[in-house]
């Protein structure tokens, strides 16, 4: 693999996660791979999941790790070409990437959705810059549009605790004060489409996500509905896609806010969320804290599934 920047990359994905699942076995059994070898992360945005597990994930195969906060120490970046930069920004990405490739054999990039242009955003402009000028494998820590990181992970967590060959996974829209990416519900239903699984959407009217990911999806605007004997619940704020209402918040309805509730009409389902989370905004105390959350499994797979990835791509440097 030379790229990771979405669910196809993986190829087979039944063989991705029986090799992650081999990997969490023996984490260390590849330190021979990263020898002498250089991952470079570079963050646009915040983030704590994704920085240590990564990290941890590079230093499992035995790499050297750089970690560069672009916003805090690093020269503001100028990223659109042509702009006559007599602004607030010392420099253009357009050397800035060239100039971090030749430190580095792998680069990982976070970088979020602005909601200033959704096609700037949805061409995944700032990833596919990397992809071109690096010189380097780039693979996606959430960038615009995706976070196929965190999907694989949420894959290998619902492999693992699944209790019926196919089980009912409901992704279900909650509230949020502030306007959030779609990445994350992209990325999850772009895999769940992939996986042997009963996929349901859910949010109110308005929320529609881009028919790319939602693809065949069932979607329904019942939350209660969609709810019924769900094996899997799978929360997450997003703000709106569709025109023209691109990036807005349009509300934060807390009867969406998952709890006891909506829990009872499923089967007994598990709860997920990539995190972080806004407690009784997205999901109640009680849910979060409950014997079948798996928010914190969740997260422990990041590191999984991150090595998987860094693995196949120092096999094909
Ligand atoms: C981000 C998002 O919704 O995309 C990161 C999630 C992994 N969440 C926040 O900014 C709160
Ligand atoms: N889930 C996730 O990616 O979390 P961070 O934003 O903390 O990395």
């Amino acid at each position: 693999m030379r790229n990771f920047t979405n669910v196809k990359d993986l190829g087979n994905l039944n063989d991705a996660v029986q090799e992650a699942l081999e990997i969490k076995k023996n984490r260390f059994a590849y330190k021979h791979l990263g020898e002498n070898k250089t991952l470079l992360m570079v963050f646009f945005n915040s983030s704590l999941r994704t920085r240590l597990s990564t990290q941890k994930a590079g230093m499992n195969l035995g790499m050297n790790t750089i970690v560069l906060d672009v916003n805090q120490g690093a020269w503001k970046l100028e990223t659109e070409r042509g702009v006559i930069m007599d602004g607030d920004k010392s420099e253009h990405i357009l050397e800035a990437i060239p100039v971090m490739g030749n430190y580095c054999d792998i680069i990982g990039v976070r970088s979020f959705a602005r909601f200033e242009n959704k096609t700037f955003d949805y061409e995944e402009t700032i990833l596919n810059q990397f992809i071109k000028y690096s010189g380097r494998p780039v693979f996606c820590m959430e960038t615009a549009t995706g976070h196929p990181l965190q999907s694989f992970a949420d894959l290998i967590t619902i492999e693992e605790y699944k209790e019926k060959p196919r089980p009912k996974v409901v992704m279900s829209w909650a509230p949020h004060p502030n306007a959030l990416p779609q990445a994350v519900p992209n990325s999850f239903a772009d895999f769940m489409n992939e996986a042997d699984v009963d996929f349901v959407i859910t949010h109110p009217e308005g929320y529609e996500l881009d028919p790319r990911f939602v693809r065949n999806a069932r979607v329904e605007y019942d939350q209660m509905k969609a709810f019924e004997g769900a094996d899997f619940v799978y929360a997450k704020n997003w703000s709106a896609y569709m025109d023209p209402n691109y990036g807005k918040v349009l509300n934060r309805d807390r009867t969406w806010t998952v709890g006891e509730r909506q829990m009872a009409v499923t089967n007994n389902a598990h709860f997920m969320h990539c995190l972080p989370v806004r407690r009784n905004m997205i999901v109640t105390d009680d849910v979060i804290e409950g014997p079948r959350s798996l928010v914190i499994p969740e997260a422990a797979n990041r590191e999984i599934s991150a090595q998987t990835v860094i693995k196949r791509i120092l096999e094909s440097l």
